[in-house]
């Protein structure tokens, strides 16, 4: 059983980008150790803030944007930071390589239920010679070097990309380390399953409405085939269930909002998410272009998401 620090040490990464996983998966192993003790931290229940997003901000965002801003600007390897809990990039190393956007705690919603949250994570190598400034990190998901998440279910696990397939380790709690439990990751190309707020039916487009009806209609319907539902609420589990056991993950572009495109972010979400479904075999789209094309205009950007099993994206957007 190899650990983190020996499949990396043993990598051909260069050590800078080592030394920034290894600080943001360190991290990632603090926040989960501040997450299991729940109430007994006084940690649960709002912050009292909104994010530049008009989102409430639990505590636990607050706390685990702290630590992930703390040790990465720490770090000479990084230029500068985004997240989703910052209003602006925050700039650190003018001579440090590397860009990391974060979503320190997604589907924050679901902490107060004691049910499943992650920390999603995308790294950009972009050197400069002036502090880094927001127009740094508008660049298309296709530069990213590294993306990935920490979940932080029944388990703690880490799973992330390179760019040469989608690795899942699983937090060793005894040791503090995280230990390679699967070495690669295959996306079927058929889906069984689909995540899909079906709450918010009524405010999508009639092509989205109609696709959605045909996978409900199941066998007796055009696609005659059963499918399966299920929406954990937070896109770091849907899109983990969707590695470990296939499916779609849609969060469509819906009317209730017509200034915002989506609710998802382009940098924090969308963007590593395509990184991890595209580097194993699956497909990320938003209803018009690839996730990782998408040329950001700002760094709190929000998309159409529909991704995982390649087949079933195709045949989605075909609607
Ligand atoms: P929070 O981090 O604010 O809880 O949002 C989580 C999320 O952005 C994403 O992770 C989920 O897929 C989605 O929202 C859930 O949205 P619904 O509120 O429509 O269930």
């Amino acid at each position: 059983m190899q650990s983190l620090s020996n499949v990396l040490a043993s990598s051909s990464l260069p050590t800078s980008l080592q030394n920034v996983l290894t600080t943001t998966t360190q991290t990632c192993i603090d926040i989960s150790s501040t997450l299991k003790k729940g109430s007994l931290a006084g940690i649960l229940g709002m912050a009292g803030n909104e994010n530049v997003q008009g989102e409430e901000q639990k505590k636990l965002d607050v706390i685990s944007n702290d630590m992930l801003k703390d040790a990465l600007l720490a770090l000479p390897e990084v230029r500068a930071i985004a997240s989703e809990e910052e209003d602006d990039i925050v700039p650190a190393h003018t001579d440090g390589e590397y860009l990391i956007a974060f979503d320190p705690l997604d589907g924050s919603s679901n902490i107060d239920i004691n049910s499943m949250v992650g920390t999603i994570f995308s790294i950009y190598s972009k050197k400069g010679d002036k502090p880094a400034t927001e127009a740094d990190f508008l660049i298309s998901g296709n530069q990213q070097v590294a993306a990935g998440y920490v979940l932080y279910g029944p388990s703690t696990m880490l799973v992330f990309s390179t760019g040469n397939g989608v690795a899942m380790y699983t937090l060793d709690v005894d040791k503090s380390e995280f230990i390679l439990t699967q070495a690669s990751v295959t996306l079927a190309k058929e889906a069984q399953e689909f995540a899909l707020n079906m709450s918010n039916q009524r405010f999508w487009s009639d092509n989205m409405q109609n696709y959605a009806r045909d996978l409900i209609a199941g066998k007796e319907g055009p696609r005659q085939k059963n499918f399966n539902m299920r929406w954990v609420a937070a896109m770091v589990g849907d899109v983990h269930r969707i590695l470990c056991r296939g499916g779609i993950f849609i969060y469509p572009w819906d009317k209730k909002d017509p200034t915002k495109p989506g609710k998802l972010r382009l940098m924090y979400e969308a963007n590593p998410m395509a990184m991890l479904i595209e580097q194993s075999g699956g497909k990320a789209y938003t209803h018009t272009h690839r996730i990782l094309d998408i040329q950001p205009t700002g760094i709190h950007q929000r998309v159409a998401v529909i991704l995982g099993a390649a087949n079933e994206v195709d045949k989605c957007l075909s609607y």
